[in-house]
């Protein structure tokens, strides 16, 4: 049997600190899974669910969106996409008796951890005008007002549509057409929070904004640069991959400001020596850069190869950079060159906080690898100049040749388990014209052309009374969103806000002055709907797209799936006579009753999608084209790979403060809070901590385990506070210090964002510590 869910929230007083682990995974891992699947679904459905974690006929892990190894184990085992799934999957539930019991004013004084383990919502629910509790609907009562206020809207544009990544490409398609038939590109997504700057810098200079590898390149490159990611915790099933990599040789750098304990020894419980044995070193070098100093570190790199290519030359022996390539495939290198040779070395040395020779050597790795690939997560992506810094890696590979060709390219390790297909899919506020003529043309209906809001303007829309709709299609905006005072103040604006959602968050109870709760059924869960068992499809961090389809039995009887609740919205708001004059023309009650129906739609307006449902049969899998990848084919505005020349940029902390990086714990999906410990990090049953170096505490007078408030400061002057975290001493850079988001996002303006990208600088808050007056 599953166990009740906790009565009270975390208690700070019992956090404890040990030191961090040195290795990850192995048997610990497993057997924390365990604990946590059997408390949340009991033995056997236990059993039932993480035997069909990613197999060919079950269902896509909800975890991370790392592919699959072609070869599957029979229990292709990570601990943390067994907690995602148990997470789900369990037994534990909401029912609408909870929401008669607790008022929303009181559930707002619960933390995260305790909304999150109450259980899955099953029942759809409308909170009043006025009202104290929210009250259990019919599907079709709250559907209606979901219906009526966006059909009585003044401008479609007063309306906001946001999506998480866990939402499968069927119901991402139909929820962009849904939108653009209410006429607006207001889409903003988690993306504009996480992978926005990869997608920026890579369109720009390599003419697609997605990674260029596949696994196999993986298994086969010579040198892997990890930089800015934590595999250990948030893509265990990577660990798998380097350590391939390694038996064949590979040379693997992590760069990062901690050192992250699955970087050094992964123990892979699939392997004898992973259970018994030592494990595998995982990382040849850690370089500990500062935060933020990744563009000074790849710009030195690339000076370094600019150099030694030049006294090759000039000694009469070939040089070191793929001629070639450059000349047949590029355009901008001279540019490139000029800018990395005009920055004085002392200045890149002070960015990484690494020596030139420390530097140069780096570089040499480089020299020395006939292919490599750049692997990287929110580190690089989440400050003010992250579009640089991903454009100086690029310029880094392009120089060797490094994209298009077996081993070689560049990995931005994507987070949810289906935020790329949703781009795929059209979830963007500024989708190409391509796409909307063909969306166009398929329905018979003309979707808007100006851009929409991504997440950051679309909280200053609601902020300024320019919106008053709010829809999420799963996730939890108001926590993971930064600025939490000012997004919580801008969601109240509305009229109307509607979450679907499998789990209770923070997002149901800051709401508009009427709100509606749409439970809706995930990924593990069996979608039982015209008398067919439905398949949905997902498309991996790395291009490839495959079926999903859940086993387990759902919540409640008579829940929708995501596809059956907006294909019902459609259906009110574009079929019938009073339909809308430009509606999408579509077979609403029969996209509901076969997705295939929608899968034949997508194979119309988006290319690669061909033979989609021959191609996903029997549980295979198939890549979508890649230019880069296929063709070393370009698609920039000159068909050409760009360098491009960008000014360094690394942040100045001003006296008296530090940088804070809004980190994930080992117990944590985001704003899903799993548990209360960060395992490899030494933290226990506790989340309230602020990792920071000792010599950056004594200069503050702290002392280790002291509570602090941390208090950012803003270019207009105004600040913002996080009270009562622990200091705790930690091997971070001098003036560097992490902390746990989302507790932390209060501590992010909402103005402070990466250029071109508009993603929150989540990586890059500056702070001072402040002694609570006793
Ligand atoms: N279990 C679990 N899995 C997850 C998630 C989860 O919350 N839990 N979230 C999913 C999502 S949506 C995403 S986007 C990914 C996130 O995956 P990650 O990006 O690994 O997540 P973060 O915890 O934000 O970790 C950022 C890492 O970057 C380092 N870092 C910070 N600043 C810098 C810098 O300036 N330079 C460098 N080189 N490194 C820096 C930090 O020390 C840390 O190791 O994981 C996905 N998978
Ligand atoms: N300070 C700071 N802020 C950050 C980050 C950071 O590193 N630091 N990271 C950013 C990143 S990378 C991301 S991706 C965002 C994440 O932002 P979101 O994606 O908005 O947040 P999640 O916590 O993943 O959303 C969890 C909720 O999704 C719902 N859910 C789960 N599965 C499903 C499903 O299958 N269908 C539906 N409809 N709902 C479901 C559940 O109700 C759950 O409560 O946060 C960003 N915010
Ligand atoms: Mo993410």
């Amino acid at each position: 049997m599953a166990t009740k869910p906790p009565t009270a929230d975390i208690d700070e007083s019992k956090l404890r600190v040990k030191a961090p682990a040195t290795e990850a995974v192995g048997v610990p891992a497993v057997m924390h899974a365990m604990g946590m699947s059997l408390e949340q679904m009991g033995v056997v459905r236990s059993a039932r669910a993480l035997l069909r974690v990613n197999q060919k006929d079950g269902f896509d892990c909800p975890g991370c969106a790392w592919p699959e190894e072609d070869k599957r184990h029979i229990a292709e085992f990570c601990e943390n996409g067994a907690k995602a799934v148990a997470e789900e999957a369990t037994l534990r539930r909401v029912r609408p008796e909870f929401f008669a019991q607790h008022s929303i004013e009181e559930l707002l004084t619960h933390d995260d951890y305790w909304l999150g383990q109450q259980g899955r919502l099953v029942e759809p629910m409308i909170l009043d005008e006025g009202a104290s509790h929210y009250r259990q609907a019919s599907w079709d009562e709250a559907l209606d007002v979901v219906a009526d206020e966006l059909r009585n809207l003044d401008d479609p544009d007063e309306a906001i549509f946001y999506t998480s990544g866990r939402t499968s490409n069927e119901a991402a398609f139909l929820y962009q057409l849904l939108v653009r038939g209410v006429g607006t590109n207001n889409l903003p997504d988690c993306s504009n929070m996480c992978h926005e700057s990869s997608g920026t810098a890579l369109t720009a200079t390599l003419g697609i904004g997605k990674g260029t590898v596949s696994i196999e390149d993986i298994h086969e490159a010579s040198l892997i640069i990890v930089a800015g990611q934590n595999p250990a915790t948030n893509h265990p099933r990577m660990l798998s991959a380097l350590e391939k990599a390694k038996n064949k040789d590979a040379t693997i750098v992590a760069v990062n400001p901690l050192p992250e304990a699955g970087l050094f020894r992964f123990k892979n419980p699939q392997t004898v020596r992973g259970v018994i044995g030592d494990g595998t070193p995982i990382a040849d070098e850690f370089v500990q850069i500062r935060m933020g100093g990744d563009q000074a570190l790849f710009q030195a790199i690339g000076r370094h190869l600019l150099e030694q290519h030049d006294a090759r030359l000039a000694a009469g022996e070939p040089g070191i950079l793929d001629q070639d390539f450059i000349d047949g495939h590029t355009s901008g290198f001279a540019a490139y060159a000029a800018t990395v040779q005009s920055t004085e070395w002392a200045e890149l040395e002070t960015a990484t906080g690494l020596s030139e020779a420390r530097l140069r050597e780096l570089g040499d790795l480089l020299i020395a690898s006939p292919s490599t690939i750049v692997c990287w997560a929110m580190g690089l992506t989440q400050h003010k100049h992250s579009v640089a810094t991903l454009q100086d890696v690029v310029n880094v590979l392009l120089l060797q040749g490094n994209v298009g060709r077996p081993g070689a390219g560049v990995c931005p390790v994507r987070g949810h388990s289906n935020v790329q297909g949703d781009r795929t899919m059209g979830i963007y506020e500024k989708m190409p014209e391509p796409f909307l003529a063909a969306l166009d043309s398929e329905f018979g209906f003309t979707a808007p052309r100006a851009h929409g809001y991504d997440t950051v303007e679309a909280i200053r829309a609601m902020r300024d009374g320019k919106a008053s709709f709010f829809m999420g299609m799963g996730g939890n905006f108001v926590s993971a969103t930064p600025d939490t005072a000012v997004t919580e103040q801008a969601l109240r604006n509305l009229r109307l806000t509607v979450q679907v959602s499998t789990k209770l968050n923070r997002s149901h109870l800051v709401t508009g002055s009427r709100a509606v709760i749409l439970p809706t059924l995930g990924r593990t869960d069996r979608d039982h709907r015209g008398g067919i068992d439905q398949r949905v499809t997902v498309e991996d961090s790395m291009g490839a797209v495959h079926a999903s389809r859940g086993r387990l039995k759902p919540p409640a009887d008579d829940m929708l799936s995501e596809v059956a609740i907006v294909a019902r919205i459609a259906q009110r708001l574009f079929s019938g006579p009073d339909a809308a004059p430009n509606a999408p023309q579509a077979d609403w009650a029969g996209i509901e009753a076969d997705y295939a129906t929608l899968r034949t739609h997508i194979e119309h307006v988006i290319p690669g999608f061909e033979d989609y449902e021959a191609r996903i049969a029997k549980g295979r899998t198939f890549f979508l084209p890649n230019g880069p990848r296929d063709a070393r084919r370009f698609a920039t505005a000159t068909g050409l790979a760009m360098f491009t020349g960008n000014e360094l940029e690394y942040p100045h902390i001003p006296e008296g403060h530090l940088l804070l990086q809004t980190l994930r714990s080992h117990d944590q999906y985001n704003t899903t809070i799993y548990g209360k410990d960060d395992r490899y990090r030494g933290i226990t049953d506790g989340r309230r901590v602020v990792l920071v170096n000792k010599a950056d505490a004594d200069a503050a007078g702290v002392a280790d385990g002291e509570i602090v408030d941390l208090v950012s400061v803003w270019t207009d002057g105004t600040e913002r506070r996080a009270e009562e975290f622990r200091i705790v001493h930690y091997d971070t850079p001098e003036r560097n210090a992490a902390a746990y988001y989302p507790e932390t996002n209060v501590l992010v303006p909402l103005d402070s964002t990466a250029d071109r990208s508009g993603t929150p600088t989540s990586k890059g808050v500056v702070v001072r510590l402040e002694r609570r007056t006793p």
